[in-house]
Formats: structure tokens, sequence, C-alpha cells
């Protein structure tokens, strides 16, 4: 039993070291005063603070574009925070992120007229098997607005995903490999999976088959075989 119950806790092990841990990708509240991760375009941006706290602030027409990597990551999930002001109906500030060059835009943030009180961030967060794996995640963020004064405050862009804590040969059979159904080019090596050099058949089957051949009679003898 005590061999049974440690080969468990090895398989355990085993599995638990195979499972992931959440890790921080990317975060920017802009609290270092600079804004250098993001190329603005279209109008002024600027960092501004409020209450201590220090937000990028677009106004007009004004967008900023940023990029991280989620190489690697699963599960990636991408949170930010905008505040606007002067929007009107049909007007909004939007986060938005691109894992393709920028063809297609997943929606993360958007706020809208009604919430537009010039201070209220406004939170939300967004998890999607498109962000995974990424090699360059856009993270933007813009105004739709029709006028100079509608503004908006990006702040709190977080970018978290989950990493396989996998070592050695087992590498090479991947969490992604497994659940993506694609083929490996190359047969991956097995050695890693085969027994120990010390490994042995079962304790209480080599008992047993030894009592047997000695011609010992035990009864029930399978009731206490521990498979
Ligand atoms: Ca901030
Ligand atoms: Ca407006
Ligand atoms: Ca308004």
């Amino acid at each position: 039993m005590r061999r049974s119950l440690a080969l468990i806790t090895a398989f355990a092990l085993f599995i638990f070291a195979g499972t992931a841990a959440a890790a921080p990708v990317f975060t920017e509240d802009f609290e270092d005063g600079a804004a250098d991760n993001w190329a603005p375009s279209g109008g002024d941006t600027r960092l501004t603070q409020y209450a201590g706290n220090t937000s990028l602030r677009l106004s007009g027409s004004a967008a900023v574009v940023g990029a991280t990597s989620t190489n690697g990551f699963t599960d990636v999930t991408i949170a930010a925070a905008m505040a606007a002001r002067s929007l009107e109906a049909g007007e909004y500030c939007l986060v938005e992120a691109s894992a393709d060059g920028g063809r297609t835009w997943l929606q993360i943030v958007r706020v809208g007229d009604g919430q537009d009180d010039g201070v209220t961030l406004h939170t939300a967060s967004v998890r999607d098997a498109r962000l995974d794996n990424a090699p360059r995640l856009l993270i933007g963020a813009r105004v739709s607005g029709n006028a100079d004064d509608d503004q908006c405050w990006l702040d709190n862009v977080r970018v978290v995903g989950i990493t396989p804590q996998i070592v050695g040969a087992r590498a090479a059979l991947s969490r992604d490999v497994l659940m993506s159904g694609a083929m490996a080019a190359d047969l991956s090596p097995m050695a890693a999976f085969a027994p120990s050099a010390d490994a042995s058949p079962h304790t209480h089957f080599s008992r047993a088959a030894k009592l047997r051949s000695q011609r010992f009679r035990l009864p029930d003898v399978s009731r206490h075989v521990q498979l």
C-alpha cells in the first residue's frame, strides 16, 4: 500500500507540475509618468492627473496603440479602464485588442454617453482564445466623438495569461499541442514516459505468485491484491 501511495503521490506531483500559473504579461497604469509604450495619432494625447492618479487623456479624434506578446500564454485576459467626458448619443471611448495586426478588433471596454462624468474609470475585461499565443497583440484606445472636447482617459491596462510549467522532454507534448489536435511535425521523445530503471512488478503480485508456486493455499488472496 505504501508503494501505491508513493506512486499516486508522484503522479499527483507530476499533474501539479504540469498545470499552470497565471502570470502578468503586460501592465500599464501610467504612474511612472511615461506613456512611451503607446503610439499616438489623430489628436492630442497627454498624461493628466486626478486625485493622485495618472491616466492617459485622448482628445478629439485621438487614438493610441500599444503592443505586447502573449506567446506561450493561454487563457489570456485583457482588462482596461476608461473615463470619458462630453460624449453625446452615439459617441464613445473604446479600448480594443487585435491579434491579427489590426485587421479585426475585439472590444475590451466601451464607455458611452451617460457614463461621461470625466472622472469615473469604467473597468472591463475580456478573455478570448484569439488573444492566446499572439506574437504581437495590439491594444488600442480611441475616442469616437465629434469635437475636441470629447475626451477619454485610458488607465489600468492589464494583460494576464496562463503559462504551462512543463519542463524537460515532456515539453514536446505541450498543452497547446495536445489541445490543438494538430499533428506534431516530428515524433515526440517518449523516453520521459518510460518506467524507471529500477521499476519492478507490484510487490503483492510477486508475493502472491511466489506463495502459489510453493503450493500454499491463500484463501481469497485476490481480495488482498491491490492494483
Ligand atoms: Ca493610473
Ligand atoms: Ca461630443
Ligand atoms: Ca454626455
